[in-house]
């Protein structure tokens, strides 16, 4: 199990967090997503580590900007 938390910029309100939450939740693989809005903070939690590009794909294509990867770890199931 991987958990990375991105920073991604623009996200003002419930609706944004949905779109992310959706956009991000469709990559193959991704089991869940968390979205802080204060923050920014987005958590991706997959089986298995998943590409920066498609994330940052996802992210753009629900129309907000991710500005890098804040941490990442791995979790022994
Ligand atoms: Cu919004």
């Amino acid at each position: 199990m991987a958990v990375t938390v991105y920073s991604v910029e623009g996200m003002t309100c419930g609706h944004c967090v949905g779109s992310v939450r959706e956009e991000v939740g469709g990559i193959a693989g991704v089991e869940s997503v968390d979205v802080d809005l204060a923050t920014g903070a987005v958590t991706v939690t997959s089986a298995a580590p998943i590409d920066d590009a498609l994330v940052r794909g996802a992210v753009e294509e629900a129309g907000y900007e991710m500005k890098g990867k804040r941490e990442k770890r791995e979790k022994l199931s």
